[in-house]
Protein backbone atom coordinates (compact mmCIF):
# COMPACT_ATOMS: atom_id res chain seq x y z
CA UNK A 1 0.00 0.00 0.00
CA UNK A 2 1.45 3.08 -0.80
CA UNK A 3 2.54 5.75 1.71
CA UNK A 4 0.61 8.82 2.75
CA UNK A 5 2.76 12.74 2.66
CA UNK A 6 2.12 14.39 5.35
CA UNK A 7 1.94 17.75 5.23
CA UNK A 8 3.85 20.03 7.48
CA UNK A 9 0.86 21.32 9.26
CA UNK A 10 0.48 18.04 11.21
CA UNK A 11 3.94 17.81 12.17
CA UNK A 12 4.08 17.87 15.84
CA UNK A 13 6.88 18.52 18.69
CA UNK A 14 7.95 15.08 18.70
CA UNK A 15 8.50 15.30 15.54
CA UNK A 16 10.74 18.74 15.89
CA UNK A 17 12.55 16.99 18.30
CA UNK A 18 13.73 14.72 15.79
CA UNK A 19 15.30 17.55 13.85
CA UNK A 20 18.76 16.88 14.82
CA UNK A 21 18.79 13.21 14.06
CA UNK A 22 20.30 11.55 11.05
CA UNK A 23 17.12 10.80 9.26
CA UNK A 24 17.54 7.03 9.65
CA UNK A 25 17.63 7.68 12.90
CA UNK A 26 14.65 9.68 13.22
CA UNK A 27 11.20 8.64 14.32
CA UNK A 28 8.29 7.24 12.19
CA UNK A 29 6.38 9.40 12.65
CA UNK A 30 9.07 12.07 12.20
CA UNK A 31 8.97 10.70 8.92
CA UNK A 32 7.24 12.55 5.59
CA UNK A 33 6.39 8.60 4.31
CA UNK A 34 5.06 7.57 7.62
CA UNK A 35 1.53 5.49 6.58
CA UNK A 36 -0.89 7.29 9.32
CA UNK A 37 -2.57 3.36 9.55
CA UNK A 38 -4.50 4.85 12.30
CA UNK A 39 -5.84 7.81 10.64
CA UNK A 40 -7.96 10.72 12.18
CA UNK A 41 -11.73 11.09 12.35
CA UNK A 42 -12.14 8.24 14.53
CA UNK A 43 -14.27 8.28 17.86
CA UNK A 44 -12.32 7.35 20.66
CA UNK A 45 -12.61 9.49 23.75
CA UNK A 46 -10.04 12.69 23.99
CA UNK A 47 -6.15 11.49 25.41
CA UNK A 48 -7.51 7.78 24.68
CA UNK A 49 -4.21 6.04 25.28
CA UNK A 50 -5.43 2.56 22.95
CA UNK A 51 -6.00 4.86 19.73
CA UNK A 52 -2.47 6.64 20.20
CA UNK A 53 -0.65 3.33 20.83
CA UNK A 54 -2.63 1.80 17.93
CA UNK A 55 -1.46 4.38 15.80
CA UNK A 56 2.47 4.36 16.94
CA UNK A 57 2.25 0.48 16.65
CA UNK A 58 0.88 0.02 13.21
CA UNK A 59 3.06 3.31 11.52
CA UNK A 60 5.71 1.30 12.59
CA UNK A 61 4.78 -1.98 11.46
CA UNK A 62 4.07 -0.58 8.40
CA UNK A 63 7.41 0.89 7.81
CA UNK A 64 9.30 -2.19 8.79
CA UNK A 65 7.56 -4.44 6.49
CA UNK A 66 8.08 -1.74 3.69
CA UNK A 67 3.80 -1.97 3.87
CA UNK A 68 2.94 -5.39 3.14
CA UNK A 69 1.36 -6.02 6.30
CA UNK A 70 -1.78 -6.72 7.18
CA UNK A 71 -4.07 -6.04 10.52
CA UNK A 72 -6.33 -8.43 12.70
CA UNK A 73 -8.02 -7.07 15.62
CA UNK A 74 -10.75 -8.16 18.51
CA UNK A 75 -13.76 -6.73 19.25
CA UNK A 76 -13.03 -4.06 21.75
CA UNK A 77 -12.88 -0.11 21.76
CA UNK A 78 -10.07 0.34 19.23
CA UNK A 79 -12.04 -1.91 16.30
CA UNK A 80 -15.51 -0.23 17.67
CA UNK A 81 -14.23 3.54 17.57
CA UNK A 82 -12.92 3.18 14.19
CA UNK A 83 -14.83 1.17 12.61
CA UNK A 84 -18.73 2.74 13.19
CA UNK A 85 -20.40 1.87 9.75
CA UNK A 86 -19.93 2.55 6.92
CA UNK A 87 -16.80 4.51 8.04
CA UNK A 88 -13.32 3.27 8.94
CA UNK A 89 -9.95 5.56 10.23
CA UNK A 90 -7.88 2.57 9.01
CA UNK A 91 -5.80 2.87 6.24
CA UNK A 92 -3.72 -0.19 6.32
CA UNK A 93 -5.99 -3.86 5.36
CA UNK A 94 -7.62 -4.69 8.44
CA UNK A 95 -9.99 -7.24 9.38
CA UNK A 96 -12.26 -7.69 12.54
CA UNK A 97 -12.48 -11.25 13.88
CA UNK A 98 -14.68 -11.85 16.79
CA UNK A 99 -13.99 -10.66 20.50
CA UNK A 100 -12.72 -14.33 21.55
CA UNK A 101 -10.40 -15.52 18.40
CA UNK A 102 -8.27 -12.90 17.34
CA UNK A 103 -5.38 -14.91 17.49
CA UNK A 104 -6.78 -18.11 15.55
CA UNK A 105 -8.07 -15.62 13.34
CA UNK A 106 -3.86 -14.10 12.90
CA UNK A 107 -2.78 -17.55 12.62
CA UNK A 108 -5.28 -18.43 10.15
CA UNK A 109 -4.04 -15.51 7.98
CA UNK A 110 -0.70 -15.79 8.52
CA UNK A 111 -1.49 -19.80 7.19
CA UNK A 112 -3.05 -18.99 4.45
CA UNK A 113 -0.51 -16.21 3.04
CA UNK A 114 2.21 -19.10 3.78
CA UNK A 115 0.14 -21.55 1.28
CA UNK A 116 0.08 -18.75 -1.33
CA UNK A 117 3.52 -18.47 -0.83
CA UNK A 118 3.06 -14.83 0.21
CA UNK A 119 5.23 -14.84 3.59
CA UNK A 120 6.77 -11.60 2.52
CA UNK A 121 3.68 -10.05 3.77
CA UNK A 122 3.27 -9.99 7.64
CA UNK A 123 0.64 -10.43 10.18
CA UNK A 124 0.11 -7.95 13.07
CA UNK A 125 -3.10 -9.02 15.68
CA UNK A 126 -4.96 -6.26 18.10
CA UNK A 127 -6.65 -6.55 21.30
CA UNK A 128 -7.84 -5.39 24.25
CA UNK A 129 -6.48 -7.18 27.48
CA UNK A 130 -9.98 -8.80 27.70
CA UNK A 131 -9.79 -9.96 24.35
CA UNK A 132 -6.05 -10.91 25.19
CA UNK A 133 -6.02 -12.29 28.58
CA UNK A 134 -9.42 -13.80 29.03
CA UNK A 135 -11.64 -14.85 26.11
CA UNK A 136 -8.57 -14.98 23.76
CA UNK A 137 -6.33 -16.88 25.95
CA UNK A 138 -6.91 -20.09 24.78
CA UNK A 139 -5.73 -19.65 20.86
CA UNK A 140 -3.67 -16.69 22.17
CA UNK A 141 -1.55 -19.65 23.89
CA UNK A 142 -1.86 -22.33 20.62
CA UNK A 143 -0.26 -19.43 18.43
CA UNK A 144 2.09 -19.24 20.93
CA UNK A 145 2.80 -22.87 20.96
CA UNK A 146 2.62 -23.05 17.18
CA UNK A 147 5.16 -20.70 16.89
CA UNK A 148 3.04 -19.11 14.26
CA UNK A 149 4.23 -16.01 12.57
CA UNK A 150 1.97 -13.28 14.05
CA UNK A 151 2.71 -10.24 15.81
CA UNK A 152 0.32 -10.03 18.48
CA UNK A 153 -0.37 -6.75 20.33
CA UNK A 154 -2.56 -6.32 23.86
CA UNK A 155 -3.53 -2.52 24.28
CA UNK A 156 -3.81 -3.04 28.06
CA UNK A 157 -5.90 -0.55 29.61
CA UNK A 158 -6.98 -2.98 32.51
CA UNK A 159 -10.29 -3.75 32.07
CA UNK A 160 -12.99 -4.09 29.11
CA UNK A 161 -14.05 -0.96 28.34
CA UNK A 162 -16.07 -0.59 24.98
CA UNK A 163 -18.70 -2.77 27.47
CA UNK A 164 -19.00 -0.35 30.18
CA UNK A 165 -15.86 -0.85 32.03
CA UNK A 166 -15.66 -4.19 33.94
CA UNK A 167 -13.14 -6.23 35.19
CA UNK A 168 -10.61 -8.30 33.33
CA UNK A 169 -7.64 -10.50 34.07
CA UNK A 170 -5.69 -7.99 33.67
CA UNK A 171 -7.69 -5.46 35.96
CA UNK A 172 -5.00 -4.32 38.94
CA UNK A 173 -5.80 -4.70 42.95
CA UNK A 174 -7.65 -2.49 44.38
CA UNK A 175 -8.80 -0.82 41.17
CA UNK A 176 -12.83 0.02 40.73
CA UNK A 177 -14.33 -1.01 37.88
CA UNK A 178 -18.31 -1.58 37.24
CA UNK A 179 -18.16 -4.97 39.06
CA UNK A 180 -15.35 -4.63 41.53
CA UNK A 181 -17.10 -1.71 43.73
CA UNK A 182 -15.63 -1.29 46.36
CA UNK A 183 -18.51 -1.20 48.90
CA UNK A 184 -19.04 -1.89 52.67
CA UNK A 185 -15.30 -1.68 53.18
CA UNK A 186 -14.13 -4.11 50.25
CA UNK A 187 -11.03 -3.43 48.02
CA UNK A 188 -12.04 -2.73 45.05
CA UNK A 189 -10.58 -5.37 42.27
CA UNK A 190 -9.14 -8.41 44.86
CA UNK A 191 -5.44 -8.60 45.31
CA UNK A 192 -3.43 -11.91 44.21
CA UNK A 193 -5.45 -12.51 40.70
CA UNK A 194 -5.38 -11.50 37.34
CA UNK A 195 -2.45 -12.66 34.34
CA UNK A 196 1.02 -11.52 33.72
CA UNK A 197 0.27 -12.12 30.40
CA UNK A 198 3.74 -10.98 29.51
CA UNK A 199 5.51 -13.83 31.96
CA UNK A 200 2.98 -16.58 30.78
CA UNK A 201 4.62 -15.51 26.68
CA UNK A 202 7.77 -15.86 27.65
CA UNK A 203 6.88 -19.08 28.96
CA UNK A 204 6.06 -20.27 25.77
CA UNK A 205 9.93 -19.38 25.03
CA UNK A 206 8.58 -17.70 21.84
CA UNK A 207 11.42 -15.56 19.89
CA UNK A 208 10.13 -12.01 21.37
CA UNK A 209 7.87 -10.56 24.31
CA UNK A 210 8.26 -6.63 25.12
CA UNK A 211 6.07 -4.37 27.29
CA UNK A 212 6.32 -1.01 26.41
CA UNK A 213 3.92 2.44 28.21
CA UNK A 214 2.93 5.13 25.49
CA UNK A 215 5.18 7.45 27.06
CA UNK A 216 7.90 6.48 24.94
CA UNK A 217 6.78 6.19 21.98
CA UNK A 218 10.20 6.43 20.51
CA UNK A 219 10.81 2.95 22.82
CA UNK A 220 7.44 1.76 21.46
CA UNK A 221 8.30 2.09 17.56
CA UNK A 222 11.40 0.37 18.42
CA UNK A 223 10.25 -2.70 20.07
CA UNK A 224 7.51 -2.64 17.13
CA UNK A 225 10.42 -2.69 14.23
CA UNK A 226 12.71 -5.32 16.56
CA UNK A 227 9.50 -7.47 16.69
CA UNK A 228 9.49 -7.43 13.00
CA UNK A 229 12.90 -8.59 13.04
CA UNK A 230 11.84 -11.96 13.46
CA UNK A 231 9.54 -14.80 12.19
CA UNK A 232 7.51 -17.09 14.28
CA UNK A 233 5.15 -15.57 17.24
CA UNK A 234 6.31 -12.51 18.95
CA UNK A 235 3.92 -10.64 21.41
CA UNK A 236 4.23 -6.73 22.74
CA UNK A 237 2.44 -5.78 25.92
CA UNK A 238 1.85 -1.75 25.39
CA UNK A 239 0.07 -0.37 28.70
CA UNK A 240 -2.65 2.17 27.45
CA UNK A 241 -4.38 4.60 29.98
CA UNK A 242 -8.04 5.13 29.59
CA UNK A 243 -9.11 8.46 30.61
CA UNK A 244 -12.45 7.12 31.04
CA UNK A 245 -12.72 4.23 32.62
CA UNK A 246 -9.67 5.00 35.37
CA UNK A 247 -11.84 8.55 36.16
CA UNK A 248 -8.80 10.34 34.50
CA UNK A 249 -8.31 13.65 33.31
CA UNK A 250 -7.22 13.27 29.32
CA UNK A 251 -4.44 15.34 29.69
CA UNK A 252 -2.65 13.11 32.59
CA UNK A 253 -2.68 9.85 30.11
CA UNK A 254 1.10 10.20 29.18
CA UNK A 255 1.64 11.15 32.88
CA UNK A 256 0.26 8.09 34.41
CA UNK A 257 1.89 6.18 31.52
CA UNK A 258 5.42 7.32 32.74
CA UNK A 259 4.58 6.68 36.20
CA UNK A 260 3.06 3.23 36.00
CA UNK A 261 7.10 2.43 34.90
CA UNK A 262 8.53 4.85 37.64
CA UNK A 263 7.03 3.31 40.29
CA UNK A 264 7.81 0.20 39.25
CA UNK A 265 4.19 -1.22 38.43
CA UNK A 266 4.96 -1.77 35.17
CA UNK A 267 7.71 -2.98 34.53
CA UNK A 268 9.17 -1.81 30.38
CA UNK A 269 11.43 -4.97 29.31
CA UNK A 270 11.94 -7.10 26.17
CA UNK A 271 12.68 -10.66 26.30
CA UNK A 272 13.72 -13.53 23.75
CA UNK A 273 13.57 -17.08 23.15
CA UNK A 274 12.11 -16.77 27.17
CA UNK A 275 15.01 -14.78 28.70
CA UNK A 276 15.10 -11.29 29.27
CA UNK A 277 17.21 -9.28 27.65
CA UNK A 278 16.97 -5.16 28.46
CA UNK A 279 15.04 -3.55 31.04
CA UNK A 280 14.05 -0.09 30.84
CA UNK A 281 15.80 1.51 34.13
CA UNK A 282 13.66 3.74 36.75
CA UNK A 283 15.53 6.71 36.85
CA UNK A 284 13.80 8.34 40.01
CA UNK A 285 11.30 5.39 41.79
CA UNK A 286 7.69 7.05 42.75
CA UNK A 287 5.79 6.10 45.36
CA UNK A 288 2.61 4.39 44.17
CA UNK A 289 0.26 7.21 45.85
CA UNK A 290 1.69 9.80 42.72
CA UNK A 291 0.22 7.40 40.19
CA UNK A 292 -2.93 6.24 42.15
CA UNK A 293 -4.39 9.69 43.17
CA UNK A 294 -5.06 10.86 39.92
CA UNK A 295 -7.25 8.01 39.34
CA UNK A 296 -11.02 8.40 40.73
CA UNK A 297 -10.55 4.38 39.97
CA UNK A 298 -8.48 4.35 42.83
CA UNK A 299 -10.44 7.13 45.05
CA UNK A 300 -11.73 4.58 48.00
CA UNK A 301 -7.67 4.19 48.96
CA UNK A 302 -7.76 7.55 50.00
CA UNK A 303 -10.72 8.33 51.79
CA UNK A 304 -11.17 9.59 55.44
CA UNK A 305 -9.57 7.58 56.82
CA UNK A 306 -7.16 6.31 53.77
CA UNK A 307 -6.62 2.67 52.91
CA UNK A 308 -3.03 2.96 53.84
CA UNK A 309 -3.07 -1.12 54.37
CA UNK A 310 -3.83 -1.36 50.43
CA UNK A 311 -1.44 1.47 49.31
CA UNK A 312 0.91 -0.24 51.21
CA UNK A 313 0.39 -3.63 49.21
CA UNK A 314 0.29 -2.29 45.65
CA UNK A 315 3.71 -0.54 46.79
CA UNK A 316 5.08 -3.89 48.48
CA UNK A 317 3.59 -5.57 44.59
CA UNK A 318 5.76 -2.48 43.04
CA UNK A 319 9.21 -3.15 45.25
CA UNK A 320 8.91 -6.61 44.26
CA UNK A 321 8.57 -5.91 40.59
CA UNK A 322 11.82 -3.39 40.79
CA UNK A 323 13.63 -6.30 42.56
CA UNK A 324 12.64 -9.00 40.39
CA UNK A 325 13.90 -6.88 37.00
CA UNK A 326 16.64 -5.19 38.59
CA UNK A 327 14.88 -1.81 37.78
CA UNK A 328 17.11 -0.12 40.02
CA UNK A 329 20.33 -1.83 39.60
CA UNK A 330 23.15 -2.25 37.06
CA UNK A 331 22.51 -3.71 33.25
CA UNK A 332 23.39 -6.95 34.63
CA UNK A 333 20.60 -9.36 33.59
CA UNK A 334 21.94 -12.41 35.32
CA UNK A 335 19.35 -12.94 37.98
CA UNK A 336 16.09 -11.82 35.66
CA UNK A 337 12.89 -14.06 35.06
CA UNK A 338 13.93 -16.46 32.46
CA UNK A 339 18.15 -15.94 32.89
CA UNK A 340 19.58 -19.24 32.41
CA UNK A 341 22.71 -20.01 34.50
C1 LIG B 1 -18.38 -13.82 23.07
C2 LIG B 1 -18.54 -12.36 23.37
N1 LIG B 1 -18.77 -11.97 24.63
C3 LIG B 1 -18.90 -10.66 24.92
C4 LIG B 1 -18.82 -9.73 23.92
C5 LIG B 1 -19.02 -8.28 24.24
N2 LIG B 1 -17.77 -7.55 24.23
C6 LIG B 1 -17.34 -6.91 23.14
S1 LIG B 1 -15.91 -6.08 23.38
C7 LIG B 1 -15.89 -6.58 25.01
C8 LIG B 1 -14.80 -6.13 25.95
C9 LIG B 1 -13.53 -5.72 25.29
O1 LIG B 1 -12.56 -5.54 26.27
P1 LIG B 1 -11.05 -5.50 25.90
O2 LIG B 1 -10.66 -6.65 25.07
O3 LIG B 1 -10.27 -5.31 27.16
O4 LIG B 1 -10.90 -4.21 24.96
P2 LIG B 1 -11.18 -2.65 25.29
O5 LIG B 1 -12.57 -2.36 24.87
O6 LIG B 1 -10.95 -2.44 26.75
O7 LIG B 1 -10.16 -1.96 24.46
C10 LIG B 1 -16.96 -7.39 25.31
C11 LIG B 1 -17.23 -7.96 26.65
C12 LIG B 1 -18.59 -10.18 22.60
N3 LIG B 1 -18.45 -9.32 21.58
N4 LIG B 1 -18.45 -11.49 22.36
S1 LIG C 1 -13.26 4.06 26.74
FE1 LIG C 1 -11.04 4.15 27.09
S2 LIG C 1 -10.10 2.76 25.57
FE2 LIG C 1 -12.21 3.21 24.93
S3 LIG C 1 -12.04 4.96 23.49
FE3 LIG C 1 -12.46 5.80 25.55
S4 LIG C 1 -10.42 6.22 26.43
FE4 LIG C 1 -10.14 4.83 24.67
Amino acid sequence: MAFQEIKLYQVGTFVAGNRLLDPEQRSVQARMGRSNSLTSGHRACQGCGEALGARYVLDAAMRATDGKMIAANSTGCLEVFSTPYPESSWQVPWLHSLFGNGPAVASGMAAALKAQGREDIRVVAQAGDGGTVDIGFGTLSGMFERNDDVLFVCYDNQGYMNTGVQRSGATPPAARTANTKPVGGTTGNVFGQGKNLPQIAMAHEIPYVATATVAELRDLEHKVERAMEFRGARYLHVYVPCPLGWGAAPADTIRLARLVKETGIFPVFEAEHGVVTEVSRIRHQVPVEDYLRPQRRYAHLFGDPPRRDLIDRIQAGADRNIARFGLLDDPDTSDLPGARP
